[in-house]
């Protein structure tokens, strides 16, 4: 059975979850053990890697080259026949998961930061603090509680596009889900997931879309298109 190696309030690993639960095929997730220990991932990938997600098929293990590889949702995409990353949004769709993984997560992993104690385990949390200010700065998480509502408003501004998006059809390039889709709900379940925000209430159209992208399943899209 694939097994996804994740945490579960990590963005990136919200994006390979849903696919799979879009693909309709059983998987295990298998949460790890502390956010401090990636021994596990490590050892799965021959001393290669040690970020979330992995992805284990069998004697596959599957992970990202680079920060925009995409290879395990490109890997699920073509052993499930997905349509995520069809030839006619090539090229369009890397512009646009720069943005979704550059400014977009960039705010949604910030807001969520803020409330690091309630799902990081207290023996974790010194760790969790040191990795954020040795990226980020001193003080880092204390700034992002101080700016919350600039960042709410920043995150509300960086959703206009795809809300504009979705005027016309109700996925954000298509009449179906195509990889930035599961992208673009990654972060924003991430952003969503400690409980203490909504999505923006302006953007009436992604609220619907982030409650069709949370239930879609591959089979049933595939009935709906052939009527
Ligand atoms: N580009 C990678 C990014 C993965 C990533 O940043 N994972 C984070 C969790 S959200 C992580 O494991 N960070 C810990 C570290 O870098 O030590 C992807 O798409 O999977």
């Amino acid at each position: 059975m694939i097994e996804l190696i994740q945490f579960p309030w990590s963005p990136f690993c919200i994006v390979q979850r849903r696919i799979l639960e879009f693909s309709g095929i059983p998987f295990k997730t298998t949460n790890l053990p502390s956010v401090n220990d990636r021994s596990l991932i490590w050892k799965m990938t021959k001393e290669r890697y040690y970020q979330v997600p992995v992805v284990r098929d069998g004697r596959t293990v599957i992970f990202e080259m680079d920060n925009d590889s995409q290879v395990v949702a490109k890997y699920l995409d073509q052993k499930f026949q997905l349509g995520l990353f069809p030839s006619e949004w090539r090229g369009l769709q890397n512009l646009l998961w720069n943005d979704i993984e550059g400014d977009v997560e960039g705010l949604t992993f910030r807001l969520n930061d803020i409330h690091f104690r309630e799902f990081v385990r207290k023996a974790d949390q010194l760790e969790f603090i040191r990795f954020k200010e040795r990226k980020f700065g001193r003080h880092c998480i204390d700034h992002w509680r101080e700016q919350q509502q600039l960042l709410l408003e920043q995150l509300a501004q960086k959703l206009m596009p795809f809300e504009q998006m979705l005027i016309t059809r109700p996925f954000l390039l298509d009449q179906q889900p195509r990889f930035v889709d599961f992208d673009l709900y990654g972060m924003l379940g991430n952003f969503l997931y400690s409980g203490h925000y909504q999505l923006p209430t302006l953007h009436t159209r992604i609220s619907e879309w982030f409650a069709r992208m949370s239930k879609i399943k591959n089979s049933t899209l595939r009935e709906k298109l052939r009527s």
